[in-house]
């Protein structure tokens, strides 16, 4: 490939985990002793509002802690997009805000923001960096109750696709990086970026559930692969 075509770097909960972020899927099956139908469905939020604006506040907070922040993988593909001759376009299935934190600019949330809430009546979004709960307004249309975490659950439809499947149509080379490869849409992008004639790189502790689509597999940590494959790329070029 030219060395200056786009590059699509797809990213997972395995990205964050060496920041102390727990994946989704653990051995137990549960996200952080929930069940995923309870608190990350829209089903479950009409059903138990407080317990699923209880579940994101949880992770709010966490987020704030002081020990929650960026690992070398996220600062590899910072400076990816910093050094590299190309677009750098990292689209984030995490909620978490590391890779703006690490200094990446271009960056797409697909599964949306932990640190922004959503009006389910006027659609406005608004910052969250604090709690949120089951009788708060919306600033924009005053509708009581109607705020919600600004995050795309199961059955929902992901975020600025049109964007994505653009970007993955043109880029050269696509790497996801820590993600199981169970959750759709994302976990189809590797057979479209295939398809469109891009290099695919798959970066992951272990094999997803499409490691075998991809072209080229890495396997470790990402905190230590993602910086190492950065490397080897940025040295192409
Ligand atoms: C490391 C590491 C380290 C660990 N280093 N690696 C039947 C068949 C096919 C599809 C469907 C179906 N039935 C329903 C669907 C659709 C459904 C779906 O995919 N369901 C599957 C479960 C079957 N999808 C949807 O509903 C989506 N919407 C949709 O499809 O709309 C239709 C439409 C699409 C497009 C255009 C038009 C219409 C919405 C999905 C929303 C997902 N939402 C969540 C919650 C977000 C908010 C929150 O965070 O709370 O997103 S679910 C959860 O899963 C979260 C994640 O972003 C997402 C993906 O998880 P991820 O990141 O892969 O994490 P894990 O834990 O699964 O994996 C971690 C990986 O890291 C592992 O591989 C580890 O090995 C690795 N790892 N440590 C490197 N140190």
């Amino acid at each position: 490939m030219a060395m200056s075509e786009p590059i699509v770097v797809l990213t997972g909960a395995g990205v964050s985990a060496e920041s102390g972020i727990r994946t989704f899927r653990a051995s137990d099956g549960l996200w952080e002793d929930h069940r995923v139908e309870d608190v990350a469905t829209p089903e479950g939020f009409a059903s138990d509002p407080l317990l699923v604006h209880r579940f994101y506040n949880e992770r709010r907070q966490q987020l704030r802690d002081p020990s929650v922040r960026p690992n070398p993988a996220h600062e590899a593909l910072a400076r990816l997009e910093r050094e590299y001759d190309g677009d750098v376009l990292v689209v984030t299935q995490n909620i978490d805000d590391l890779h703006e934190r690490a200094g990446s600019r271009n960056v797409v949330h697909m599964h949306g923001e932990l640190l922004k809430a959503r009006c389910a009546g006027c659609g406005a979004v608004v910052a969250a960096v604090g709690d949120l709960g089951p009788t708060d307004s919306c600033e924009a249309c005053g509708a009581l109750g109607a705020m919600r975490p600004h995050v795309v659950w199961f059955g929902e439809i992901p975020l600025l696709m049109d964007e994505i499947s653009s970007a993955i149509q043109r880029c050269g080379t696509f790497v996801a990086i820590g993600t199981s490869g169970l959750v759709y849409p994302a976990a189809g992008f590797v057979q479209v970026a295939g398809l469109a004639g891009a290099h695919t790189v798959e970066i992951n502790l272990t094999t997803s559930y499409v490691t075998s689509v991809f072209d080229e597999v890495v396997t470790g940590p990402a905190g230590e692969q993602v910086p190492a494959w950065v490397e080897r790329l940025l040295a192409r070029t």
